[in-house]
């Protein structure tokens, strides 16, 4: 690090012998020797266990390796021969392990034992379980719940989150923020507020009905490679696919499957991407308002002369509301300001337009790009106008489909894990279990932080995550983490979030779900949901970590018993033993979605929720589902106008992350090898900024808050990005993002638009 790179394009396509390459080395980093094992034989298979990576579908007529580069060096990551145990922490300080890098904390390995932090030696020190439980029980007791809360990053099964959720009310708070927070938030609002229902519409089946596929702003050969397989197939049958990115990512472009011999040994590939427009950041619903526009005007054209018509009348007569005043402002918004905000061409976002407007059955899928933006709940509406102009919602091959992260970020908000009290079933839930919940809104993770850097968090419990690395604004918040008095992380690893202490802190370490978990009741399973809301049972194959790790739905029941002592109705011994008993009380309470719950858990491919959007049922204000017109065409300015110069910076992740987990420090698909502290630029910008290749600058964000926000020693890598956007990495950038930036409606951080100012590092 720190030594100039080059950046070399990466030269082939996503998947292929890059990818077999990168599985092999992790494996051996890992020292995890697969050859004797089928660990990743059972990956994804209704058998085995559920990867603890993306939360993609799980097909039900498997492949014979069902998983992918990112899966399998996520169950690498986990299985490792590596351990932390207590002489790791008589060797290093907590001050001294500060000073570590993300990715050498982690691969330090496995947690084995509980721990405390013990401020005389500034060491990390083993307690007992019981200990543990019974301490943090007598904390929380002594607190005000309101003051605390507990964080669950997207991994957990659906039995933990149900029953950290009831803890949580029993307790006496909604203080439940989770990682979609962070990412897709602006999801649950925006499609809850036009289709009535919070998630996506689509499920597996439809990628063989579709006619057209759309991509905005995701990355599915980094992020979600399992998904490139029913692309492969759909596009083999000829369905174009169109991607709107301001980075030309290779997984969107080509793609040779690691696990077909035959493209292996050929040169051959599978093309993705039919289209490929690079829109500016912040760009999407500009261009979704030309999309439309293109389409109502050949519809106006068509009506005018008799052909027949374009939109589907059918559809928005009887099932929307607000298609007038919708088509009034498409109309009446200029192609120039479409083009100059898109920095895309009339006839780039017609030539899209024009096909859209050929395939009866259209899907869209999207991330991160749409998200992460101060308009991301816009964006996320300016999807669903332009679906619902041609009734691509609720038929066969067609609908939104965010793809989500975290391996249950969708299930967890499924049984409860939500700040929203109207989202939680909480009438249900005191009727079943004798108490009375609390009806105050709780903290999302912006609420969290703001009230933490106030002082008004004096506990919090997380359920994984790391979150000084992955919230905005890193120099205020994490000074913040160090003062909440109560610090309790239940993780598989140890991370910067845990040395960051509080008064009173502890590890708790975890199974991960890979791993056999055995209770008084015999080996348990778990369930998860994916992205297409399917839920699917999960069985740990391989031999716990340590024999003092425990589960999470022991942990979580350990500190609820200790803390509710006989304030609660629920049997905690009884659901730690035997999780069928979770699972029952999750069927009680949502019938409608888990009935038969225990049986239907194996079933192939998963079982679907039922989601009412996908029978044209509209769970929404008015009852049909709703054009919304958008308040501004771009994303916000912020500062931007003010200052010539300005750039928008978008935070990325890499092929070798996940999150805040680094495994290593190249980018493979976009040809940067050994350092993340880098500025993708367009050669323009760094012709108008005076800038070389290679040399080091200082970002700065542009804000009038007062406070400095930097982040120095990054290089210059040119990239073909378009002008006055620049990209870093993920957690390194997060310094840079304002705590008060996100989007509007949903709070998720606007991580994707940051407005700042570069500087050569003389200046
Ligand atoms: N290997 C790996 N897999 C992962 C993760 C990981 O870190 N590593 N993380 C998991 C999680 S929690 C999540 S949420 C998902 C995230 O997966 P994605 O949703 O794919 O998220 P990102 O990689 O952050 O960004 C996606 C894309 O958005 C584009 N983009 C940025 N700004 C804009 C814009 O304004 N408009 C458009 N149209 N595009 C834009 C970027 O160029 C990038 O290609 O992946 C999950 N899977
Ligand atoms: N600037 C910027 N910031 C972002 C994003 C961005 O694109 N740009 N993306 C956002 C998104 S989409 C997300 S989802 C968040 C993620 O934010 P977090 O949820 O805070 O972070 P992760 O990196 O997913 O959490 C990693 C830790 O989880 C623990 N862990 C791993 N597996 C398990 C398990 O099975 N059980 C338990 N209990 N612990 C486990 C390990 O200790 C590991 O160190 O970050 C967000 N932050
Ligand atoms: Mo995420």
């Amino acid at each position: 690090m720190g030594k100039q790179r080059k950046s070399e394009a990466y030269p082939y396509s996503s998947g292929g012998w890059g990818s077999l390459k990168a599985v092999a080395t992790i494996l051996a980093q890992e020292k995890v020797a697969l050859k004797d094992s089928t660990v990743l034989l059972r990956q994804n298979k209704p058998d085995g266990f559920m990867c603890v990576s993306c939360s993609w579908a799980k097909p039900a007529d498997p492949h014979t390796f069902e998983f992918c580069e990112s899966g399998a060096k996520a169950t690498a990551w986990d299985t490792t021969t590596k351990r932390v145990t207590h002489d790791f922490f008589q060797v290093h300080t907590v001050s001294e392990l500060l000073s570590w890098h993300d990715h050498d904390l982690e691969e330090a390995g496995r947690l084995t034992e509980p721990l405390r932090h013990d401020a005389t030696t500034d060491r990390y020190v083993p307690v007992s379980w019981q200990e543990a439980f019974d301490d943090i029980g007598r904390e929380l007791n002594a607190m005000d719940p309101e003051q605390v809360v507990f964080y669950t990053s997207g991994r957990a099964s659906l039995e933990t989150s149900y029953m950290l959720q009831l803890f949580a009310r029993m307790y006496g708070m909604n203080n439940l923020p989770d990682s979609s927070n962070m990412c897709h938030e602006s999801t649950s609002v925006g499609l809850k507020e036009a289709i009535g229902v919070g998630v996506g519409t689509i499920t597996l089946d439809d990628f063989e009905k579709t006619d057209l596929m759309f991509f905005f702003g995701q990355n599915v050969g980094t992020n979600s490679p399992r998904m490139l397989h029913p692309l492969q197939d759909a596009r083999k049958r000829g369905v174009p696919i169109i991607t709107f990115n301001p980075l030309r990512e290779p997984g969107l472009i080509s793609f040779s499957n690691p696990q077909s011999v035959a493209q292996m040994l050929t040169p051959r590939e599978t093309q993705i991407s039919t289209q490929y427009h690079q829109v500016r950041i912040g760009g999407d619903t500009a261009v979704l308002v030309g999309l439309c526009k293109a389409v109502i005007t050949a519809d106006d054209a068509a009506a005018a002369g008799g052909a027949p018509r374009l939109l589907d009348e059918a559809f928005i007569g009887e099932h929307t509301h607000g298609f007038e005043d919708f088509a009034r402002y498409v109309r009446q918004t200029e192609w120039a300001d479409i083009e100059q905000v898109s920095g895309l061409t009339r006839v780039d976002i017609e030539r899209a337009a024009d096909e859209y407007t050929k395939a009866n059955a259209v899907i869209i899928h999207y991330g991160m790009g749409l998200t992460q933006h101060r308009m991301g709940v816009q964006n996320v509406r300016m999807l669903c106008n332009f679906l619902m102009l041609r009734g691509n919602i609720g038929k066969p091959g067609a609908g939104p489909s965010p793809v989500r992260g975290h391996s249950n970020v969708q299930g967890q908000r499924t049984v409860g894990i939500t700040e929203k009290p109207e989202l939680a079933p909480l009438d249900k839930l005191a009727q079943q279990f004798s108490f009375e919940p609390p009806r105050k809104k709780g903290m999302n993770i912006v609420e969290t932080f703001e009230a933490m850097v106030k002082g008004g968090v004096t506990g919090v419990v997380n359920l994984g995550g790391n979150l000084v690395r992955s919230v905005p604004d890193r120099f205020q918040t994490e000074p913040a983490w160090s003062r909440v008095r109560l610090i309790v992380n239940v993780a598989t690893k140890l991370n910067r979030s845990h040395l960051v202490h509080g008064a009173v802190s502890y590890i708790l370490p975890c199974l991960s779900r890979i791993e056999i978990d055995r209770q008084a009741g015999g080996e348990q399973a778990v369930s998860m949901e994916d992205s297409t809301g399917c839920m699917h049972g999960s069985r740990g194959v391989t031999e716990p970590a340590s024999p003092d790790a425990r589960s999470e739905p022991f942990i979580v029941a350990g500190i609820a018993k200790a803390t509710l002592l006989n304030r609660s109705t629920v049997d905690w011994d009884a659901w730690r033993d035997d999780y069928s008993r979770v699972r029952a009380a999750i069927a009680e309470t949502y019938p409608e979605i888990f009935h038969d719950f225990e049986a239907r858990m194996w079933t192939p491919g998963g079982f679907p929720r039922p989601l009412p959007a996908r029978e044209r049922k509209w769970q929404t204000a008015s009852g049909k589902a709703e054009f919304i017109v958008p308040s501004a065409l771009g994303e916000d300015p912020d500062m931007m106008e003010r200052e010539p110069g300005a750039l928008r910076l978008m935070t990325l992740r890499t092929d070798s992350q996940f999150n805040t987990t680094i495994y290593n420090l190249d980018d493979r698909f976009r040809g940067i090898k050994g350092t993340r502290m880098v500025v993708l630029m367009n050669r323009a910008d760094m012709a108008s900024h005076s800038l070389q290749e290679g040399e080091e600058v200082t970002l700065q964000t542009i804000a009038d808050d007062g406070i400095d926000r930097r982040v120095e020693g990054l290089r210059i890598v040119p990239y073909d990005i378009p002008l006055g956007c620049i990209a870093g990495y993920y957690p390194e950038c997060n310094p840079l993002l304002p705590l008060w930036h996100y989007a509007k409606e949903s709070k998720v951080p606007a991580g994707k638009s940051i407005p700042v100012r570069i500087a050569a590092r003389a200046a």
